[in-house]
């Protein structure tokens, strides 16, 4: 087919298309991993739990591909529980099947199945994360996914002496599935986490732990490339090493314009990538590196601490140094509700926007969206009694729907045509009735529900306005969209103004990430291409909100173009 016999607007839609296309260059090549799911006995803080792990690791194993390389990961689900896997932040490209999110791209891999997932990693390099995508199942089943650049692409900074990939995770003495089947029983807040840990370990700031310290043993002088995980339930956390400074370079695996700091704040479902320079001499000093949340919420939360050591050791000697009767510094963390800390750190989080990383930001938009997140209540049951707000049950919404999970999944039933009966396409495009969503509450708590999807033609162009609520509290929401990256335009306290704010977005260098936190009290603007077809999930990525209702789905329709249709499933996707 000619391209001639196309018309122009066809035309301009192909070459977009094609620079979308993956490098087949020789150097791409396909990385195979088999996931084993798994149960195994794991100690901590003198607690021996049962938890589900990948291969009978915890942390789970790591993931390392180029950009440009196809992973295939064949999962084999070996335990009673039904399990997906989400490879968190991978764009997709026309491998929807891959995504994970369960009820959404796929059903469950139930006992004695196999899925195998199956995508390219285009136009991305840096680090996200895989994790189970079902339940709570994610509390222990995660790991790094560590994206190098194509061969002989150096990073955008100086080539680091050493990468170590750091993941942070929650650690609870009890079973997280009762945890949060109890929750959603009573309708109370779910039982809190015990521990936070740095790569599975909570460290010694915890009774009968200190056998349990992650440890990074450096060299003076040296660059190391830290790639930070937030794979915690519930919580964001703020995180610093004693007497250093951290290089951010990346986040969710976009470079940045580099800064530094002594803090980094994450939340759950982000990644970050700093540069740590250690001191050109061996001091006399351990350093301590902690991390603990930042939490905005009314209810009860872990405020617990979670440290590793940072330790040197001297150049051409296998002997550390006699690190007992070193003095061990501790660092200082913003307060617990640093909500000012949080509004800064997110300002200075730039993409390069440089001719060889350029910041495709949309300049125009076709389509505007304003959703609400926050809590609200359900009533409670009249044979029960409820433990949530003033005798209700805790709910979580977007735009006061607080989404019903559907029993088969939403893609299946869009790329078949049978949408009826699993979800409907009216999802409210704004509050169906304004309120002052972060001054009083109003009286009436309650939410709706349903299984609603906005549906958005192919290659729309959306800005879509998040808006925290002070209903049962203002609190930080990072929210998580599925298939994309957005870019985030802009961000401020108290209600989104449309008609003075915008004027103060960036549409120039705003950084791209797939997981922003809403502003406590605040909002933030994103916009994005929907150049992806398929169904895409998104939610807050603080577990508890999600299993409240806090998240809904886009369907994105196919393009004209072949390579702008989504494919067929594999013949092994699980069935409900
Ligand atoms: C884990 O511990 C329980 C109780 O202590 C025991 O019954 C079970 O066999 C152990 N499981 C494994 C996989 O070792
Ligand atoms: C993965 O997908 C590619 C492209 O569809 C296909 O060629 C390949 O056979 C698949 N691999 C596996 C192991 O399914
Ligand atoms: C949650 O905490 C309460 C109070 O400590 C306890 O009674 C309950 O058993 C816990 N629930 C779970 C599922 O561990
Ligand atoms: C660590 O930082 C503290 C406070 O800034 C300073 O007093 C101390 O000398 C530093 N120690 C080392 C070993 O760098
Ligand atoms: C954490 O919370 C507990 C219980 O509310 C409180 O006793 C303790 O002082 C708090 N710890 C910190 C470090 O804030
Ligand atoms: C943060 O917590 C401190 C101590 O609990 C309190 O005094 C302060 O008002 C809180 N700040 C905000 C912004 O909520
Ligand atoms: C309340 O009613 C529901 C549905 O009618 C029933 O399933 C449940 O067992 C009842 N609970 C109690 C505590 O009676
Ligand atoms: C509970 O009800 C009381 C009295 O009706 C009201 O003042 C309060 O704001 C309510 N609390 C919540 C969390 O809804
Ligand atoms: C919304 O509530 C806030 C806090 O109470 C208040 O400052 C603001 O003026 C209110 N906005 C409007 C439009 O009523
Ligand atoms: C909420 O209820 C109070 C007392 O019943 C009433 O004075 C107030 O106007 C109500 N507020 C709203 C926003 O409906
Ligand atoms: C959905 O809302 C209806 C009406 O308020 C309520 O009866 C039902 O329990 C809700 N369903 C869920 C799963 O929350
Ligand atoms: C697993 O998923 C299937 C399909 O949705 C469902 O029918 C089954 O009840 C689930 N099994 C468990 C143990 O949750
Ligand atoms: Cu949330």
């Amino acid at each position: 087919m000619g391209a001639s016999l196309l018309p122009l607007g066809a035309l301009l839609f192909a070459l977009s298309a094609l620079t979308l296309m993956p490098e087949l260059t020789s150097a791409a090549i396909t990385r195979h991993y088999k996931f084993d799911v798994l149960s195994h006995n794991v100690t901590r803080l003198c607690h021996t739990k049962s938890i589900f792990t990948v291969n009978g690791q915890f942390p789970g194993p790591k993931i390392i591909a180029r950009e440009g390389d196809r992973v295939v990961v064949k999962v084999v689900n070996h335990v009673q529980h039904n399990v997906t896997f989400h490879w968190h932040g991978i764009r997709q490209l026309q491998s929807g099947w891959a995504d994970g999110p369960a009820y959404v791209t796929q059903c469950p891999i139930q006992k004695g199945q196999t899925y195998v997932y199956n995508f390219t990693i285009i136009g991305q390099r840096g680090t996200l994360f895989w994790h189970a995508h079902i339940s709570w199942l994610r509390a222990t089943l995660y790991g790094p996914i560590v994206i190098l650049p194509k061969r002989h692409v150096p990073y955008p900074f100086a080539k680091p002496y050493k990468e170590v990939p750091i993941i942070f995770g929650e650690w609870f003495n009890a079973d997280t599935e009762a945890v949060i089947a109890q929750a959603l029983q009573t309708g109370a807040g779910p039982n809190v986490s015990d521990a936070y840990t740095i790569n599975g370990l909570p460290g010694p700031l915890y009774n009968c732990s200190a056998g349990d310290t992650f440890e990074l043993s450096v060299k003076p002088g040296k660059t190391y490339l830290l790639r930070f995980i937030n794979a915690a339930l519930n919580d964001e956390l703020f995180f610093s090493i004693a007497n250093h400074t951290l290089t951010v370079v990346e986040v969710d695996a976009i470079y940045v314009k580099p800064f530094n700091t002594d803090t980094i704040l994450i939340t759950p479902g982000q990644t970050t990538n700093v540069l740590l320079h250690t001191k050109p001499y061996v001091p006399t000093a351990t350093f301590l590196m902690m991390a603990r949340p930042y939490v905005t919420g009314l209810g009860t939360f872990d405020n617990s601490t979670t440290a590793g050591i940072l330790k040197y050791h001297h150049p051409n000697s296998s002997l550390s140094s006699d690190t007992h009767k070193m003095p061990l510094l501790k660092p200082s963390l913003p307060p617990l509700n640093d909500t000012s800390f949080a509004a800064n750190f997110s300002q200075k989080l730039r993409s390069l926007a440089n001719a060889q990383f350029p910041a495709n930001v949309p300049q125009t938009v076709n389509k505007h969206f304003f959703f609400t997140v926050g809590l609200g209540a359900n009533p409670c049951p009249k044979n029960q009694t409820c433990q949530g707000p003033n005798g209700t049950k805790f709910s979580a919404s977007i735009n006061n729907v607080s989404f019903i999970m559907p029993t088969t999944a939403l893609l299946q039933a869009h790329f078949f045509g049978q949408s009826n009966g699993v979800y409907t396409a009216d999802f409210p495009n704004q509050p169906l009735i304004p309120f002052n969503y972060t001054g009083t509450s109003p009286n009436n708590t309650f939410v709706n529900n349903g299984t609603k999807v906005v549906v958005l033609p192919f290659n729309a162009s959306i800005e879509l306005v998040l808006q925290d609520t002070s209903i049962l509290g203002a609190e930080s929401h990072p929210l998580h969209l599925h298939g994309f990256n957005f870019f985030v335009v802009g961000q401020g306290f108290g209600n989104y103004d449309p008609n003075k704010d915008p004027s103060r977005f960036n549409l120039v260098d705003p950084i791209e990430r797939n997981t922003v936190g809403v502003l406590s009290g605040g909002w933030v603007a994103i916009r994005f291409l929907a150049d992806n077809p398929g169904v895409w999930f998104m939610h807050c990525h603080l577990e508890v909100h999600t299993s409240w209702g806090l998240k809904m789905a886009w369907v994105v329709m196919d393009g004209k173009l072949p390579n702008q249709k989504l494919p067929p499933p594999p013949s092994d996707l699980p069935k409900c």
